[in-house]
């Protein structure tokens, strides 16, 4: 990588991975699910280390990711949905207030919580992008839920070689003393 830095490896041997996923346009959310678990699977998380767990639509995903965060049991949490806009301003709050959640959520708790949820127009949008011609946002998800893990692993095991970190460690997980 130019300038050096550091960077978290894309193995994710040893890691365990949850995943909170969508109900709501199921036929998108379910391939988003199927590319995830398959970049888990490709890149070494094993299945025993991966937990599934569903959520009625996106609106419900923060809470389920700050329930499996709280359990500290996870190196990631992975959020898949698919917000597709209607005729209301209701895509509006569903698709804003998911994304804020889900940031809160990952900030809060010190964790990674990826942003695997589709927003779009329609669907032919999502499914272009759930294993269509644009790819699949689950496997991008995937992926960096295991470089986002590796890379807090790698700081909290590195903070003071960190620039700018002054010798001093890198705080562990909210409420963890270590
Ligand atoms: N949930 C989604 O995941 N995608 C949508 O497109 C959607 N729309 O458009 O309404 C949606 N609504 C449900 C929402 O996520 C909550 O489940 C519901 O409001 C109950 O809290």
């Amino acid at each position: 990588m130019e300038g050096g830095g550091i960077r978290g490896s894309d193995d994710g041997t040893g890691l365990a991975i949850a995943v909170a996923c969508s109900r709501f346009n199921g036929r998108v959310t379910d391939m988003l699910l199927a590319g995830a678990l398959a970049e888990l699977d490709r890149r070494g998380v094993a299945e025993t280390d991966r937990t599934v767990v569903w959520v009625p639509g996106a609106f419900e995903l923060p809470l389920a990711a700050m329930t499996l965060a709280g359990t500290r049991q996870f190196d990631a949490v992975i959020c898949l949905g698919a917000v597709i806009r209607g005729e209301t301003s209701h895509y509006d709050f569903v698709a804003g207030e998911c994304a804020a959640g889900i940031q809160r959520v990952q900030l809060d708790m010190r964790l990674p919580v990826v942003f695997g949820v589709l927003t779009t127009e329609n669907l032919d949008q999502a499914l272009g992008r759930a294993g269509g011609a644009l790819g699949n946002k689950g496997t991008e998800a995937a992926a960096t839920a295991i470089e986002m893990a590796n890379l807090l692993r790698r700081l909290a095991s590195t903070a003071a070689g960190v620039p700018g970190n002054a010798g001093t460690a890198i705080a562990g997980p909210a409420g963890d003393a270590g």
